[in-house]
C-alpha cells in the first residue's frame, strides 16, 4: 500500500478558504424535461442517470460545477407531478425540499411537449416559494409545441447546441454571492458508491423494461469488495410481484442478462477495473407502499 505523506496531501488539496461565487441551485421540472441530461452535459460526467422513460430520477443528485470564479452546486431533482400515491408524494417532497437550500431555482420547461396540467401544479408550488425562479426552455432543437416568449430574462437550451449553457451560467452567477467553497474544486459530485452502482443498474433496468415495470423496480446493492484490479459486488433487482420477476428473468432474450451485461460494462468504465457483478431478482410485494423502505431508498 502507498505510504501517505502529509505534505503531498496538503499540496494537492484545494484551498477551501478561497472565495468564489458559491451556492446551491435547484433544477426542477416535469418528467423528461431534460434535468438530468443537462447536469451531465454541463459537468461532462455521467452523474445522474437518464432514460427516455419519464420519472427516472428518484433522489436528489448533486452536480458540482467549478470554474475560476464560481462553484455552483446544482441539485438534479426528481420530476414534480401531482399524485395521491405514497411513493410519488415522497418523491415530490424530495424535489420540493431542495428549494429550501437553494439560492435560485431553475424551472425547466420542455418546449417540445404541449402544456399540461403538471406545469400548472409546478407553478402553484413556485408561487408559494420565496426564491428567485429562472425559466429555462429545454430541447429547443426540436419543433416547439408551446409558445416560447421572447423576453430577455428567459433562457433556452438544447443538449445539441451547448452555446446556451454560457448564458445560463451567467444568469445563475448573477444570483450568487462570494463565499468560501463548499467542496474542493476538483469534486464534481457527492454520492456514495452503493448509490452510484445501484443507479447504473436501475438505468439499464429502465431501458429494457416497459410500461409499469420500470417504476416497480428498485435496486439494492448488498455487498462490495473493492480490490486493486477487480471489484466484486452483489446486487438485487426487486420487483413488486412474482409475475414481474418472471418477466425480468425469462422475457425475450432474458432481460436480466442484458441488464447485467450493460451495467457491468459501464461499471468497468467508471471504476477503470474489472467488475464481477452477481445480479439476482427478488420480489418485495407492494414495496412502494412501505414507508420505511421508501425513506431508505429516497433519502
Ligand atoms: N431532442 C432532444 N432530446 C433531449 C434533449 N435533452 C434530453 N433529451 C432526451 O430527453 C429524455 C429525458 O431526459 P432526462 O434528462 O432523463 O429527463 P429528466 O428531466 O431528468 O426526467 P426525470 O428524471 O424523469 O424527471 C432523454 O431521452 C434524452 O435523450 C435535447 O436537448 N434535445
Ligand atoms: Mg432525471
Amino acid at each position: 500500500m502507498k505510504e501517505l505523506n502529509l505534505e503531498d496531501i496538503l499540496a494537492n488539496t484545494s484551498d477551501l478558504t478561497k472565495e468564489k461565487k458559491v451556492w446551491y441551485v435547484a433544477i426542477i421540472g416535469r418528467p423528461n424535461a431534460w434535468k438530468s441530461t443537462f447536469v451531465n452535459s454541463l459537468i461532462w460526467e455521467k452523474i445522474s442517470i437518464t432514460t427516455n422513460v419519464p420519472q427516472t430520477t428518484r433522489k436528489r443528485v448533486l452536480a458540482i460545477y467549478n470554474d475560476d470564479e464560481s462553484q455552483i452546486i446544482f441539485f438534479d431533482t426528481p420530476w414534480i407531478h401531482k399524485s395521491e400515491k405514497k411513493f410519488n408524494k415522497e418523491i415530490n417532497w424530495v424535489a420540493i425540499s431542495s428549494f429550501k437550500d437553494a439560492e435560485v431555482i431553475l424551472y425547466f420547461i420542455d418546449s417540445s411537449r404541449e402544456w399540461w396540467k403538471e406545469e400548472e401544479y409546478i407553478r402553484e408550488i413556485l408561487e408559494m416559494v420565496n426564491k428567485p425562479v429562472v425559466k429555462v426552455y429545454t430541447k429547443t432543437d426540436l419543433e416547439p409545441r408551446i409558445n416560447i416568449p421572447n423576453w430577455d430574462d428567459i433562457l433556452k437550451i438544447s443538449s445539441i447546441s451547448k452555446d446556451w449553457f454560457d448564458n445560463l451560467l451567467v444568469k445563475v452567477k448573477s444570483y450568487l454571492k462570494m463565499g468560501p467553497m463548499f467542496f474542493p474544486d476538483d469534486y464534481y459530485t457527492k454520492q456514495d458508491i452503493y448509490f452510484r452502482i445501484s443507479e447504473i443498474i436501475r438505468e439499464k433496468a429502465f431501458l429494457h423494461t416497459k410500461e409499469e415495470l420500470p417504476h416497480s423496480v428498485f435496486i439494492w446493492v448488498e455487498e462490495i469488495e473493492d480490490n486493486e484490479d477487480i471489484m466484486k459486488m452483489v446486487a438485487y433487482i426487486y420487483t413488486e410481484s412474482d409475475s414481474q420477476k418472471y418477466i425480468v428473468i425469462w422475457k425475450g432474450w432474458s432481460l436480466i442478462q442484458r441488464i447485467w451485461k450493460e451495467a457491468r460494462i459501464e461499471l468497468e468504465k467508471i471504476f477503470e477495473k474489472k467488475v464481477f457483478l452477481a445480479l439476482r431478482v427478488k420480489v418485495r410485494k407492494n414495496w412502494r407502499k412501505d414507508d420505511r423502505l421508501i425513506k431508505e431508498i429516497l433519502h
